[in-house]
């Protein structure tokens, strides 16, 4: 591993705990990890670790905390009695594990400040967050003193998806939809065999709250389905690199595994020779890899087999690989991401938008326990802008995860700055059942993203976009963050040393740039737009007459797709009140997601007072005109970043420019020639 940027975990990032006395006490693996890193960090900063009262750092799991660190996070009489408050209580949840019964608390942890000492304590992978906790406060864990806190993650599981394939995919390449370089864990057919990048991955993602990494792609070609097999070798090598940060790792696997590597005839979820197979491969993966997280799926879709072959739902499907996996208390994560790739763009009733409700919502109680419906955060596929899922709300008895897109497909492929915290904020934010109701982020027991990370030296890409990786965990752990925290959070932590001075332009650049996007690219949530196949840059008719089921239908009178339940698919009707009613009504539908919900005339008036096609040319204006606006402000910055950085993002800077400009350009000359409406401000449209 050579030259490998350290992002938000550079060696400054830990001065304050490095310059300390640090007693590390507990047993475990993960104890071992925060003893080396206090101890890395020591021998840098010219602290000690330390084994008796003598500590300005004390971090134990709870069973280890000597009297006096006892005392600081549980008053002076626990510290004397030796009990703590509460008791087994110390970490508590309220969750239990549904396969197991077990408490779930082992990655909570208590961190508090008296007399002088800091202590945290913390179970398992809650020693090694408590860690990065202090990490993350810097000067500020040894200053005043602050009470005990309780910490603990808002979701159970905290996940990346990996697209990334074993062999070279010919369109597809080594990593489906990735900006960043190749792949950490495979090239050219095997696996990389860099395991110290594998180990310096889990560690920033440990960082920023992930515990789990699915580690290929879910379309599972031929190569990629023997890591179930006679390559599981290669998935226990990266199981045990992630697994000193509290990182199991996932496997996507193939529907049709029991045929092409098992030599059955059929794959048929409730044929017993097809569950036979799954119980001994699964056997044979614990085997190799005892805490293995479990199989993520992705089936009848965009041509991956499924169980519809065989006639059978998707909670036969689900259930087949929960029954394999139960025993040792893995998951299947199965993907709801199922529609119609193969549709006729003349047929307007079929609707992609409506498909996963529509497969899914009917099997609500069918999952088995360990079965995680994966659902993606919108109803179409990581668009700028969309409603939120409807099977989101829908599926009480089903256990769900949120899915986001980090890797920026659809969102500027990491050429463009795109911070996309504020977007995932809404969407966990989003009240399905309406204000005051429960959040998206209270109804999903677990989130997961697609990694925008690869081989590049900045793990990203563009350097920036190692923000989304860090918002992602962050996120994840705590979904009430505000975006602007966690880049702040982010800042101080990557540029230890100019931080005071950067955070004003980086914010500038950053904190708005989603909308920036939105503003340049496909107006009012009608999606899509982009050039088929790699998705990058402007062609709005690129899918319109394809059976990809992404359409905008613009004419000369209008643009937008009536999904109301009066005179269009009703899609509508999938949300609960007062959504479906909102959306329903071109009126009460907010502004940004007109498009998406109706087919309106060019003439027609917004919220904000502008007809949609004014709309349409002001926002590509000013979208293409806040990009112009972003470069000055990052030459500014010469001298308060590493040059090699600060010439990646220049030159980035200026690609996000030139591709504004063409989406500006492009959109605004479409809209013009279809609708023959001038711009009112009599700006230049070719
Ligand atoms: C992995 C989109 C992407 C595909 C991706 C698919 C999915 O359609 O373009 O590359 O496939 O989503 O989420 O499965």
């Amino acid at each position: 591993m050579t030259d490998v940027h350290p992002a938000w975990l550079p060696p400054e990032a830990f001065r304050a705990i490095g310059s300390r006395r640090v007693l590390v006490h507990g047993d475990g693996p993960l104890a071992g990890t925060v003893r080396d890193e206090v101890a890395r960090a020591c021998a840098r900063f010219g602290g000690s670790l330390c084994d008796g009262g003598e500590a300005d750092l004390v971090l134990a799991t709870s069973d280890h905390l000597p009297a006096h660190a006892r005392a600081v996070l549980y008053g002076e009489e626990a510290g004397e009695t030796g009990a703590a408050p509460g008791g087994d209580e110390a970490f508590p949840t309220g969750r239990r594990d549904r396969m197991t019964g077990t408490p779930d608390g082992d990655e909570n942890f208590l961190v508090g400040r008296r007399g002088g000492v800091t202590v945290v304590a913390g179970e398992g992978a809650g020693l090694l967050y408590g860690l990065f906790h202090v990490v993350r406060l810097g000067e500020r864990a040894f200053g005043a003193d602050f009470p005990a806190e309780r910490h603990r993650p808002a979701m159970r599981r905290r996940m990346l998806d990996h697209w990334d394939n074993v062999d070279v995919h010919p369109v597809m390449g080594q990593v489906e939809r990735g900006y960043a370089g190749g792949s950490i864990f495979w090239a050219d057919g095997g696996p990389r065999g860099d395991l110290d990048r594998v180990r310096a991955y889990g560690r920033l993602l440990a960082a920023a709250g992930v515990n789990a990494v699915a580690v290929n792609n879910v379309n599972v070609h031929a190569t990629e389905a023997r890591l179930l097999t006679d390559r599981l070798g290669d998935v226990a090598a990266l199981a045990g690199a992630l697994r000193p940060y509290g990182i199991r790792v996932h496997l996507s696997v193939t529907f049709a595994a029991p045929v092409v590597l098992g030599g059955l005839s059929t794959a048929d979820p409730l044929d017993e020779d097809v569950r036979a197979w799954w119980a001994g491969a699964t056997a044979r993966v614990y085997e190799a890899i005892p805490d293995f997280g479990g199989y993520l799926v992705k089936a009848d879709s965009e041509g991956q087999p499924g169980p519809f072959a065989y006639g059978r739902s998707h909670a036969d499907g689900a259930n087949l690989l929960a029954g394999a996996l139960a025993p040792y208390g893995g998951v299947v994560h199965w993907r709801a991401f199922v529609y119609d790739h193969r549709q006729d763009w003349r047929d307007r009733s079929t609707d992609r938008a409506r498909a996963a409700y529509d497969h899914f919502a009917p099997l609500d109680g069918e999952f088995a326990g360990n079965a995680i419906l994966q659902v993606k955060h919108g109803p179409i596929d990581f668009q700028v802008r969309e409603p939120v899922s409807p099977v989101i709300a829908a599926m009480p008895r089903t256990r769900l995860a949120v899915e986001l897109q980090v890797t920026q497909e659809y969102t500027g492929q990491q050429r463009h700055v795109c911070y996309l915290a504020p977007m995932w904020r809404e969407v966990l934010g989003f009240e399905p059942w309406g204000p005051g109701g429960r959040t998206v982020a209270g109804v999903a027991g677990e989130l997961v993203a697609v990694s925008n990370a690869g081989d590049d030296p900045y793990w990203t890409g563009h350097p920036l976009a190692q923000a989304n990786l860090y918002a992602f965990g962050r996120l994840a752990w705590d979904p009430g963050l505000g975006p602007a925290e966690i880049l702040d959070e982010w800042i101080g932590l990557t540029f230890p040393d100019t931080a005071d001075r950067l955070r004003e332009p980086l914010h500038a650049i950053m904190n708005g740039s989603w909308e920036t996007y939105e503003r340049y690219t496909a107006p009012l949530g009608v999606g899509f737009m982009v050039r088929p196949g790699h998705h990058y840059g402007p062609d709005v008719d690129g899918y319109e007459y394809t059976p990809w089921g992404t359409y905008h239908f613009a004419d000369r009178d209008g643009v937008g797709v009536d999904r109301t339940r009066a005179t269009g698919t009703g899609c509508t009707g999938q949300y609960p009140e007062p959504w479906s009613e909102v959306y329903e009504s071109a009126e009460r539908c907010p502004d940004e997601l007109l498009l998406f919900f109706h087919h309106v005339p060019y003439g027609h008036v917004l919220h904000s007072g502008k007809t949609v096609i004014q709309h349409i040319y002001d926002t590509h204006f000013a979208g293409a005109e806040e990009v112009a606006e972003l470069r000055p402000v990052w030459d500014g910055l010469v001298g308060l970043v590493d040059p090699a950085l600060h010439a990646r993002v220049r030159e980035l800077l200026d690609e996000q420019l030139r591709s504004a400009r063409e989406w500006r350009d492009q959109i605004n000359t479409y809209f013009f020639r279809k609708s023959g409406v001038p711009d009112a401000h009599g700006r230049r449209i070719h």
